[in-house]
């Protein structure tokens, strides 16, 4: 696959154009290019082999044609020129988050710092201190930001790991020599962040899966290669490792492996007490194997309930599972709406009705189209006089359909006071009105909170989106009081978004948790702004179910009269 490569190199573009104070728009085409590209869920080379690059939103000829090139060449000769117009190592300074293309400048023209260490250096020397145009707050915001990076490269999404792992799971498993084949750790666990992929196989022909494992064309270099085991390095610089085990121990090597650490710590205290020992070869009382073969039999054998993986934290649910009251956790198909999305009629790609086509096909009986609000002008927000129009559209479609309905929605911004973007009487005309914060992000703990408690606060807002503000690799989560802003949506009714766009995950498990002891609810949204942005629910699934939800506590698992009636203040 190379989108990640097209998109990289567009980002790159548009970040050089950046430096060079080119035409925004022109900046921003490529920017926005290069959003799309990473989020398709296809190879782009089958699209461009039928022919339907123009289809992707905001790809002309013209990108149509450089997307061509770097496919079948690996670069573009204009980007390769682009790069010589700059100091090299440049582009490396733009990827720490809070460094834009000024500062960038800035430090190569007064200080010669071309690159990431250099820049380290130069801080701890104390060099950047007095130089004009860098206040105090900048070096610290630049810190962080390399930290931020440095964490980034560590872990990778949740996303990310499981597309790399689908790869690999894919090829492997065509194989007539792989009997079973998993993976585990925390992917199995669905962990937000995951450091590396680990996958185990049941197989009669051990050399054959590691001969097929090591020549995979992810792979980069062969960090160890033995009978039963292997390790690589992906050209991403992420490590596999692939274990073959034996069919009888394979359930005993699932749950070892899966983990997590504290997880088994806790299972093979218990197992000790109960007479047995437990490893990832399977159960045993006095050296004699007991059980192994499946995860199911070695929980039944410890006399406790199965534990799904996402649980696996020693949070408390293996005493749970002792008692077998274990929360029955929320699955994927009893999601029946999606509760954020964009359309064209602000800055999503696709028409309402496509939106409803595409969601018709998931199984899902209605969805709320809640586009950007009036002051967000960058994303195209929509005034009162669009907002009429998008209503009868909304109308005019509805009257078409059986058995499916179209909210009526907004998200709506939140200022830096707090504010809504529209008045109480627009609001009033919604079926459902979602609330975020685009801007002011570095407001202090109690500002945020504020903001965020004004917003609930309104009669006529139901969901808080995104509530704090983390996109993995750019921003940290902004710091709120989270129990006060708990509170204050139990008492008003409101509920609060799991953000399933794969770079957000927000809320994160933890607070689901905190959230559904409070008693508030939660709504899972994509965020959406292509089609192909609406399969990321599972991701939301993936936080809701590590945060130990239920279906009586997500919204868009209720049917809509159900719903309807839930959210109402
Ligand atoms: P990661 O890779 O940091 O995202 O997280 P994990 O949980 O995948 O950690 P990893 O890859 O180091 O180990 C995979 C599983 O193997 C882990 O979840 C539990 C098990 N494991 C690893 N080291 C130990 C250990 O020292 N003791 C026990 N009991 N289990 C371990
Ligand atoms: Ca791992």
């Amino acid at each position: 696959m190379k989108n990640l490569l097209v998109a990289e190199i567009f980002r790159n573009i548009a970040k050089i154009l950046t430096i060079k104070e080119d035409n925004p728009f022109r900046i921003r085409a490529y920017e926005k290019a290069a959003q799309n590209i990473e989020s398709l869920n296809e190879d782009i080379e089958r699209i461009i082999q039928e022919n339907r690059l123009t289809e992707i939103p905001g790809i002309g000829e013209d990108l149509a044609d450089k997307i061509k090139e770097i496919t079948s060449t690996g670069t573009l000769k204009s980007y390769e020129d682009l790069k010589k117009t700059v100091p090299g190592g440049i582009l490396d300074l733009l990827n720490i988050p809070s460094v834009g293309p000024k500062t960038a400048k800035l430090l190569y023209e007064k200080l010669k710092i071309k690159n990431i260490e250099e820049l380290e250096k130069a801080i701890k020397e104390k060099r950047l201190e007095g130089i004009f145009g860098i206040k105090e707050k900048t070096i610290e915001n630049i810190l962080k930001g390399i930290e931020l990076l440095k964490k980034g490269k560590e872990r990778m999404s949740l996303a990310v790991a499981m597309q790399l792992a689908e790869e690999f799971i894919k090829i492997l498993k065509k194989l007539n020599e792989v009997k079973k084949i998993s993976c585990a750790g925390s992917l199995r666990r669905q962990k937000e962040t995951v450091r590396d992929i680990d996958i185990l196989v049941i197989s009669n022909n051990p050399q054959k899966v590691m001969d097929t494992f090591v020549s995979i064309p992810l792979v980069k270099e062969v960090l160890a290669k033995g009978i039963t085991k292997a390790s690589v390095r992906t050209k991403d610089d992420v490590q596999v490792d692939c274990r073959i085990v034996k069919e009888d121990s394979f359930g005993a090597a699932l749950l070892y492996f899966t983990g997590s650490k504290n997880f088994n710590i806790k299972l093979r205290q218990l197992a000790i007490k109960k007479g047995f020992k437990i490893n990832e070869y399977g159960v045993f009382r006095k050296e004699r194997f007991v059980a192994g073969k499946t995860e199911e039999e070695i929980f039944k054998l410890l006399g406790m309930a199965y534990i799904e993986p996402e649980l696996r934290e020693d949070n408390g649910e293996i005493e749970l599972a002792l008692k077998d009251s274990l929360p029955k956790l929320i699955e994927l198909k009893e999601i029946k709406s999606d509760l954020h999305i964009h359309s064209n009629w602000s800055d999503g790609g696709n028409t309402i009705e496509e939106i409803v086509d595409y969601c018709m096909k998931k199984n899902y009986s209605y969805i709320a189209i809640t586009d950007h609000s009036q002051s967000l002008k960058v994303a195209g927000g929509l005034n009162k006089e669009k907002l009429k129009r998008k209503k009868l559209e909304i109308e005019r479609i509805n009257k078409k359909l059986k058995n499916f309905r179209v909210l009526y929605g907004a998200e709506v911004d939140i200022d830096s006071e707090g504010k809504l973007d529209y008045d109480n009487d627009t609001l009033k005309e919604f079926d459902i009105v979602i609330a975020a914060i685009h801007t002011g992000f570095k407001q202090s703990k109690e500002k945020l909170t504020s903001r965020l408690i004004k917003a609930a606060d309104n009669k006529y807002v139901h969901i808080i989106a995104h509530p704090t503000g983390r996109l993995f690799g750019v921003r940290e989560a902004y710091e709120i009081d989270m129990e006060k802003l708990l509170n204050v949506c139990r008492d008003t009714n409101t509920a609060l978004e799991i953000n399933a766009f794969p770079q957000r995950l927000d809320l994160n498990d933890l607070h689901c948790r905190m959230a559904k002891e409070k008693k508030v609810k939660l709504a899972i949204g994509t965020d959406a702004h292509t089609l192909d942005q609406l399969d990321t629910i599972n991701l939301g699934v993936s936080v809701a179910r590590r945060g130990w939800l239920e279906k009586k506590d997500i919204l868009n698992s209720l049917n809509l009269e159900e719903l309807v009636k839930t959210i109402k203040k």
